[in-house]
């Protein structure tokens, strides 16, 4: 077997084809859509890529032609998809979004008994971690189906055994699983990653009602080394053992679809993080959520998942104040 491209970054977990509506309004009055696709995962490894991180996806994909859109967008994405595994026998998910012109979407899955909702531990191979450094999960794929949440928790230790370090989205969806379920689950894969990126929401969901220094100091308690909380239009604040720093928000001046936005935030604080290159906790947090929140913002800004992800050179104009060639 040919060795693997070193991949700065592997993530699994499921991708679908998304269908949104052209309209506002119920999605049982919807007549036309556009096809594209999304997945937690995904979303955070386009990001990553398109901030110049090479990065390995991994997958189960129905062998089906949904399958194939996936994997090629991926690909096309210079996101490395060797190792998806193709399924003839359970189907690519698909999931919709309704825009009803204020707030968050509301999102229709359509995924269960998926492909990817089969990932087993069996399927977790040493071979995943080779040549890579750092390992992003997210509490979707625990989820998805009966061993799905053993699956993430054997990618996790494996990963750590191979020395890569580990970073942890919780993503409650709660129309995936029971309150208790998803709390016991997620609260249990905490102590196996190093960087824990809740939203406030899902800090509340997990611990209690407790301050953000609180909520800081009970997940690094937990067994993480960098604790992340994403606080929405008030920016964000992290935490490690020797420092906790607050960012201030990247304002924008409309809001077109907040679905992704937590992917988006998640890809600028890996790109950043990964890369620190002072020992400084207090230095190498702040550049990393400004990063984050800068890409979290840019993410509301179109429709789609993923397609308002920025590339680094649109980063670093941003980050500089640089002003936009647009003809
Ligand atoms: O974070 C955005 C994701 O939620 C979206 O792209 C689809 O993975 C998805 C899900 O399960 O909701």
């Amino acid at each position: 077997m040919a060795g693997l491209k070193p991949a700065d970054v592997v993530t699994f977990g499921e991708s679908m084809v998304l269908l949104q509506p052209m309209s506002e309004g119920p999605l049982a009055y919807a007549p036309l859509f556009t096809r594209s696709i999304a997945g937690a995962e995904s979303n955070v490894a386009i990001g990553l890529s398109r901030l110049g991180l090479s990065v390995r996806w991994i997958s189960r994909l129905g062998a089906d032609p949904f399958g194939d859109l996936i994997a090629s967008t991926l690909a096309g994405e210079g996101i490395d998809v060797t190792l998806v595994e193709r399924d003839p026998a359970y189907p690519t998910a698909v999931y919709f979004k309704e825009f009803k012109g204020y707030g968050d979407p509301n999102v229709y899955y359509y995924r269960k008994g998926s492909a990817a909702s089969r990932l087993a531990p069996e399927h977790v191979k040493p071979r995943w971690f080779e040549n890579a450094r750092h390992l992003h999960v997210t509490g979707i794929t625990p989820a998805l189906g009966p061993e799905t949440a053993d699956a993430v928790r054997t990618a996790m230790t494996e990963a750590r055994k191979q020395g890569l370090t580990v970073s942890f989205d919780p993503n409650l969806r709660r129309k995936l699983w029971s309150e208790e379920e998803a709390r016991r689950t997620l609260l249990s894969l905490v102590p196996l990653c190093d960087i824990f990126l809740p939203g406030l929401e899902e800090a509340e969901f997990l611990a209690g009602e407790m301050t953000e220094e609180q909520y800081g100091a009970h997940f690094l308690g937990l067994g993480a080394k960098a604790v992340v909380l994403k606080l929405g239009e008030q920016g964000s604040v992290g935490f490690t053992p020797l420092a906790a720093v607050r960012a201030q928000p990247h304002k924008v001046s409309r809001v077109v679809d907040t679905v992704g936005a937590g992917d988006a935030f998640a890809a600028g604080f890996l790109s950043s993080w990964l890369n620190n290159e002072s020992d400084d906790d207090e230095r190498n947090l702040l550049a990393a959520l400004e990063r984050a929140n800068l890409l979290g913002a840019l993410a509301t800004q179109y429709r789609g998942d993923w397609e308002g992800l920025p590339k680094l050179a649109e980063v670093q104009r941003l980050q500089s104040g640089g002003r936009e060639t647009t003809r």
